[in-house]
């Protein structure tokens, strides 16, 4: 999937959101690049102290954000890595992370962000993580488009705002 049209989303006044991130664990550098990412999202948007979760690998993600998800929180945001391997373990997991997640999102209408690469190769995965020389910054867009979200129902769950 190519990371052209991306849209620069204007997103403001939700300081007082609160928001979430589950992170997994595995691909230690792609993930440290990842969860930066996102804080610095969360902080340029005036959002202070948010929830850090950890859990063992992406396939954990789902049932994480659901339990955020019946918590209160405005927006949920689930980062991972998953590389592909030798084996179908690979489509299995993404398969079910990808559902899961948007389970999660659809059935309690909470925001979910999917910040989960699916890479062939750990250097694609480098690339999109926020890193000094990479290309994309995809903790930040997963924040960025889950609070942006968040936003949106507000507006029209409060009209007279
Ligand atoms: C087992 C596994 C493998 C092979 N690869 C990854 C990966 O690239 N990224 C990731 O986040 N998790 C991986 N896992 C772990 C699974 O997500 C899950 O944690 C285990 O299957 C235990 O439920």
């Amino acid at each position: 999937m190519s990371g052209k049209g991306a849209p620069e989303l204007s997103v403001r006044n939700v300081g007082d959101l609160r928001v979430a991130v589950v992170a997994a664990q595995w691909h230690e550098k792609v993930m440290d690049g990842l969860v930066d990412g996102a804080l610095r999202a969360l902080n340029e948007l005036g959002i202070s102290e948010p929830t850090v979760l950890r859990v063992p690998g992406s396939f954990e993600l789902p049932v994480v954000a659901k339990v955020l998800a019946g918590r209160g929180y405005d927006a949920v945001v689930a980062l991972g890595v998953v590389i592909r391997g030798g084996t179908p373990h690979f489509d299995y997991v993404c398969q079910g992370v990808t559902q899961g997640l948007t389970q999660v999102s659809v059935d309690t209408g909470v925001p979910v962000g999917f910040g989960v690469l699916t890479c062939d190769t750990e250097e694609q995965a480098l690339d999109r993580a926020g890193l000094p020389g990479s290309s994309e910054d995809k903790g930040h867009e997963a924040v960025t488009a889950a609070v942006a979200t968040a936003a949106t129902l507000r507006s029209v769950s409060e009209p007279w705002r």
